[in-house]
């Protein structure tokens, strides 16, 4: 690669330490491609175009500061009161204002103005989400020709869905401003693809890019992976014991940030469907951890609520002095602990209603123990469930699918249990984070031409 590689993203890790897929993904993909990262300060302050050097090694890190309006009208409000509902089929949990829209155009504008001033002539720009789906037509705008990626973690909406937002037709036109846009699945790919093909000014090429107001855009999946060997070997020390004396036996682990997308209330409620269910004896555990996330937008406290409640209620119906079948944890774990979890646990169960990828399945794959495998139980809704086929796969929405599906894992004879684990774990080394970063860039480097970006406007 001649230039350097410069990463946007909304989240950027203040620390050595990370956690978050977006986060863990991409210190993983830097740290071997050296470059630049630039993103938000998790403090706000005032809106100018200073950047603050966070840390130079293994790559350099630059974080903005977004205002306290920003923060709630372009972050809270705009990225996660409309786009990430739109994009995970909650068009329910919209919540439309003009001032959301208009502070996350003012945000995009500015960051496209910080990243103008650092980038070089031969610098790739890789652009991370839905928070800055705006930045290449920013960029373009103040004559910044280089090749510039997109790459959506996120479900890509359906078509019907976009006609939330209040312009429908800029989603389309912003995206084409990228010479690349990744995509998690192949069904993600189809639904882009689809939103092209209904819009007049698109035009197909015949290596299937699509040539947009003579701009031309590559559409390709990248399913993002894990670090499969670093995460294996964080779960195989032994000397990390995640529960002290107070080990709970045959357990279920559910990892998740704490969001309607992830079918949390579903999973409890097919648990203790499972409990009404299971064979005499059986006093199995659901390990829960569920870190609060996005806790000022009201959809994200009632989600809190409502799992809070039905935590209680599977457990006031079912615990036994010395049993309590869901350990509800509302905070994080350090990721070693994590992984010991995933290792020890006998099956984990992954409900999202919609989810990009689902990074929790491949790292419960990666972290088992191959000659005694836990099963994993993946929501067909999930991205990971696109190639791990051989995971359980569930339906989130049918509480008898889940508890049965429990059943099936908890008693599945060593020689499933093993095939299974086998298939799934060919797919997590072979999709791990290393190669969705190269593919990504190599697909950016190579695709089309830039040239067509030259004479915007
Ligand atoms: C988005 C997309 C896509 C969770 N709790 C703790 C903790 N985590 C870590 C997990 C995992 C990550 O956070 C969650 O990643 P997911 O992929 O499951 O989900 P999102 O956060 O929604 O991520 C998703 C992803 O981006 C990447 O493209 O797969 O579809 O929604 O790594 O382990 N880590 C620690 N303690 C916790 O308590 N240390």
């Amino acid at each position: 690669m001649a230039g350097r590689l410069i990463v946007i993203s909304n989240r950027i890790p203040m620390e050595k330490t990370v956690s978050g897929g977006l986060v863990v993904a991409l210190h993983d993909a830097l740290g071997c491609a050296g470059g630049i990262w630039i993103g938000a300060h998790p403090e706000t302050g005032v809106a100018d175009e200073a950047v603050e050097e966070l840390g130079s090694s293994p790559y350099r890190r630059l974080a903005f500061r977004l205002t306290e309006d920003e923060q709630a009208n372009y972050y809270l409000g705009y990225a996660n009161s409309v786009l990430w509902p739109l994009c995970h089929r909650r068009g329910d949990l919209v919540e439309m204002r003009s001032e959301y829209e208009a502070a996350y155009r003012a945000v995009n504008a500015r960051v496209a103005r910080i990243v103008a001033r650092i980038a070089e002539p031969d610098d790739l720009i890789w652009v991370h989400d839905y928070h800055f789906l705006p930045l290449a037509t920013e960029l373009r705008r103040l004559g910044v020709s280089n090749r510039i990626g997109f790459f959506l973690h996120i479900p890509f909406p359906a078509l019907g869905d976009l006609s939330v937002l209040s312009q429908p037709e800029r989603f389309a036109d912003d995206l084409a401003h990228y010479n690349l846009i990744g995509l998690q699945t192949r069904g993600d790919v189809a639904r882009c693809l689809e939103m092209y093909r209904a819009d007049p000014r698109a035009e197909f090429m015949p290596d299937g890019s699509i040539k947009f107001r003579d701009r031309v855009t590559a559409i390709r999946s990248f399913p993002i992976g894990i670090d499969t060997a670093g995460f294996a070997a964080d779960a195989s020390q032994e000397t990390v014991n995640p529960f002290g004396r107070e080990e709970p036996g045959r357990f279920i682990i559910g990892v998740d940030r704490l969001d309607y997308s992830k079918g949390l209330p579903n999973r409890f409620r097919g648990f203790a469907r499972y409990l009404e269910t299971r064979p005499d004896g059986a006093r199995p555990c659901l390990v829960q951890i569920a870190p609060p996330t996005r806790q000022q937008v009201r959809a994200y406290q009632d989600i809190t609520r409502e799992l809070e409640e039905i935590a209680g209620h599977v457990n006031g119906a079912f615990a036994e002095l010395n049993w309590t079948p869901v350990r509800y944890i509302h905070r994080a774990v350090p990721r070693v602990e994590l992984a010991r979890l995933y290792r020890k646990a006998s099956a984990c169960l992954v409900t999202s209603f919609a989810d990009g990828m689902n990074l929790v399945a491949k790292e419960f794959v990666a972290a088992q123990d191959p000659g005694n495998p836990g099963v994993l139980l993946l929501s067909r809704f999930a991205g990971a469930a696109e190639d791990m086929t051989e995971a359980l796969q569930i339906n989130p929405y049918d509480i008898e699918d889940i508890a049965a599906a429990i059943g099936t894992a908890l008693e599945m004879p060593l020689a499933e249990r093993l095939r299974r684990h086998e298939a799934c774990l060919d797919v997590v080394r072979k999709t791990d984070v290393a190669k969705w970063s190269t593919d990504f860039l190599r697909v950016l480097m190579t695709c089309g031409a830039s040239a067509n970006f030259r004479d915007f406007e």
